[in-house]
């Protein structure tokens, strides 16, 4: 097939042709192939409407899809190419922060698989995050730009206008087709402006915030310590929403709808609070087509829906009302008009959508004016329900529910580790690709030695390959008999890498006075923090200074090996995690609100060393305590002490001289003579007199928990019946369930 694609295209045969030419052919043809499969079925249409989709690299992902890897992989193979190696010449699209972002790729995958009229709406961001680079064991970032000539985005050909205060652009309409999987092709829609400068970066990742026309779409998420960066957000913002908007109703209008009807043609669901402002936005244009101000937030009140993502309050979104006039004055009516709404019919201050400082609450807007709240784990619902968005549910309570995360195992089993999945297909047939509830099938060969032998071999085979790509790539080399301990997501206080590097200070310590553990230990950590996130940078030097001290001392480093992997993205993730046998997933409980690498690492068998904190006491729920290794105070435990303020930090230290011993050891001569004073002094202030993620009253638990774990990986029949059960109740954590959970008691489509 790929064959008469690439004769017609280059007269010449596959084997003549470079890995880059092989790599625009295969582009090319899985675009045309994806569609043909697009499709009108369905009145109702979900927009799923997010700041951020981080889809990753899309080749191999869309040739599995579309049912062709296999057979594309040994075309390739039999003229002497390698799917693999052209895969590495596609940039990866870094269009996300994290999770959020993730789980909206995975949202689309699942939408498109599931049959669901369904697509996305953002922003084509053209450099993406920043890229990561260590120098000096600091964190660097420079710009990471990832459209080429051949590219997945399509110009649809279409564009709208969009009015701030002092600028009007026109959004331009990129399509990427969504393939799903054996189905239908939906699309994601990114609007862009015209003009953007790519050369406009100085220095690392700075530029001129205030060149709008030229900067609008040039990065994600733009350093928004200042006010010229929360500016520029309120700019994207707006940018995104507007034409989302206006796109919405027109497609809306052509099929039919007279725009009193809306709710029976659209479903927006607004990831997190990022995309708000669609709500006065499409009250504004429903007022422009002559509707009433009244009826029009009926309107959208029954068309729109809000998902929660976190309950840290400084990540909740509070725009100044005098920036929002700064650049969407058009706005400030409708918002007072909401304002106004909500003061009428209640009189807790707590509820208002402007509060006397003039801030505009943005999730309070989607909470009044949206017709579902969600949560995105069963804990952290309750959480939202029960303390941070309490007032919120007193009034609305049918409006909260939970929808738990999940994640598409097209990428994080299929595509990842298709040695696993061959497995998993040998034991229990293919039906788990489409019904993941299928996968608990494997339960049943708990106890079948062949295949717990298989497990283990995968598992070995993917720690070499994973130690090949370290070597290759940043030029450490580590030992694949040792257990690989993970812990790759954003560096933010809350999520606790520093915890997980005290203990690393401790095991080193404990080596050094001649206790050696019995199995050698590889921690490994990927992570990348906010350019203005200081301490989050100093824990990452933290990790870095371990991990040279430690690669420099060979009394040390046969048993213990530090590896901080540089600019974590999904393609890292994806040789990372099937490598892992004790995935970390140690946030303070109540912080995290779902985490989805916990899902992830759980498919391909890796053992969970977590806080009963977001997904990961759902996971512990089905896999049952045999099979995790919890630690840590709980959630209830945590909020209380928050609302009492009685933490001090400095009380452990003083009472625990195991604690203390590896607090001190951040400035230590040892670590100060390969790291710098400043920043290992500041992080050990801030542990000693903050700690606002209590790191230390789960410190001991953490160390007790981690030594047990690791004595019971060393009985491998016994692991690898811990690994097999964690796999067959995966399936639960499928994006397919969780989609199919949205459409039922959200969007109701029909499809
Ligand atoms: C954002 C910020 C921004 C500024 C200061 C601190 C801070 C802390 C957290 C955040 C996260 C914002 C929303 C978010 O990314 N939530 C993540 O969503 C994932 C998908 O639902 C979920 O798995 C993660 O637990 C959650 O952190």
């Amino acid at each position: 097939m790929l064959k008469e694609f690439v004769e017609s295209k280059y007269s010449k045969g596959i084997s003549e042709c470079s890995n880059e030419e092989l790599y625009v052919a295969l582009l090319e043809m899985t675009k045309d192939l994806a569609k043909d499969k697009e499709s009108n079925k369905g009145k109702k249409k979900v927009y799923y409407i997010s700041a951020e989709f981080l889809i990753g690299k899309l080749l191999s992902n869309n040739l599995i899809n579309l049912g062709i890897f296999d057979t594309v992989k040994k075309e390739l193979s039999e003229n002497g190419k390698s799917i693999y190696d052209i895969e590495e010449i596609e940039n990866e699209p870094s269009l996300g922060n994290g999770g959020l972002g993730r789980l909206a790729a995975c949202f689309l995958d699942s939408i498109a698989t599931l049959g669901i009229n369904g697509d996305g709406i953002g922003i084509n961001y053209h450099l993406g995050l920043f890229k990561q680079v260590f120098e000096k064991n600091l964190q660097k970032e420079y710009p990471n730009p990832w459209i080429d000539q051949a590219s997945w985005l399509t110009d649809a050909g279409k564009s709208y206008t969009v009015q701030f205060r002092y600028h009007t652009v026109q959004a331009k309409l990129f399509d990427i087709a969504v393939t799903g999987y054996e189905n239908r092709t939906n699309k994601l829609h990114l609007f862009d402006i015209e003009n953007v400068d790519e050369n406009s970066v100085q220095d690392g990742i700075s530029f001129d915030k205030d060149d709008i026309e030229k900067n609008l779409t040039l990065f994600l998420y733009p350093d928004d310590s200042d006010e010229k960066g929360q500016l520029l957000r309120i700019y994207q913002q707006y940018f995104m929403v507007s034409a989302g908007a206006q796109y919405i109703l027109e497609e809306c209008m052509a099929k039919g709808s007279n725009l009193h009807d809306l709710a029976d043609y659209a479903a927006i669901q607004i990831n997190d609070t990022h995309p708000t402002m669609v709500i006065p936005e499409l009250i504004r244009l429903l007022m422009e087509h002559g509707i009433c101000i009244g009826e029009a937030m009926d309107i959208v009140s029954k068309t729109c829906a809000y998902t929660n993502h976190t309950i840290l309050a400084e990540a909740l979104e509070k725009w100044p009302l005098d920036y929002l006039w700064k650049v969407v004055p058009q706005l400030i009516p409708i918002i007072f008009a909401l304002d106004n709404e909500v003061r009428k019919k209640y009189d807790d201050p707590s509820v208002y959508i402007i509060d006397d400082s003039r801030r505009v609450h943005m999730a309070h807007i989607d909470m009044h004016y949206g017709y579902s709240i969600n949560g995105v784990a069963y804990l952290h619902t309750e959480i939202l329900k029960n303390s941070e968005l309490n007032n919120f549910y007193k009034i609305y309570p049918e409006k909260f529910n939970n929808k738990t995360n999940g994640i598409t195992f097209r990428r994080w089993l299929m595509h990842c580790n298709e040695e696993l999945t061959s497995l998993i297909t040998d034991c229990i047939g293919n039906g788990y690709k489409k019904d993941a509830d299928e996968l608990e099938k494997l339960a049943g060969f708990a106890d079948d030695e062949a295949v717990l032998e298989k497990l283990l071999a995968i598992k070995a085979k993917k720690k070499e390959e994973l130690k090949e790509y370290l070597e290759k790539t940043q030029n450490v080399t580590i030992d694949p008999n040792a257990i690989f301990d993970i812990q790759v997501k954003r560096l933010h206080e809350y999520k606790r890498q520093q915890l997980n590097a005290l203990y690393i200070i401790h095991k080193y310590l404990e080596i050094k006075g001649g206790k050696l553990p019995e199995t050698p230990i590889t921690a490994i950590f990927g992570a990348k923090a906010a350019p203005a996130y200081t301490i989050a940078k100093d824990i990452i030097h933290l990790i870095l200074c371990l991990q040279k001290l430690i690669e420099k001392d060979d009394s040390v480093n046969p048993y213990l090996k530090v590896v901080m992997v540089e600019n974590y993205n999904v393609s890292k993730a994806a040789k990372l995690i099937p490598a892992c046998d004790v995935s970390e997933q140690i946030s303070l409980a109540s912080k995290e609100a779902s985490g989805t690498g916990n899902m992830k690492f759980m498919l391909n068998g890796a053992v969970t060393l977590g806080t009963l904190d977001g997904a990961n006491v759902e996971i512990s729920d089905l896999v049952g305590e045999e099979n995790i290794y919890v630690f840590g105070e709980d959630s209830d435990t945590v909020i209380k002490r928050y609302e009492e303020g009685s933490y001090c930090s400095k009380d452990y230290y003083n009472k625990d001289e195991v604690l203390k011993e590896a607090v001190d050891f951040i400035v230590s001569e040892e670590l100060l003579s390969v790291g710098d004073k400043e920043h290992l002094e500041r992080l050990y202030h801030e542990l000693l007199e903050k700690d606002w993620f209590m790191t230390f009253p789960d410190f001991a638990d953490y160390i007790a928990v981690k030594e047990k774990m690791f004595a019971d990986y060393a009985d491998r029949k016994g692991w690898a019946k811990k690994m097999l059960l964690n796999i067959s109740k995966a399936g639960f954590f499928s994006s397919d369930r969780t989609i199919a959970e949205y459409d039922r008691d959200i969007w109701k489509t029909g499809c």
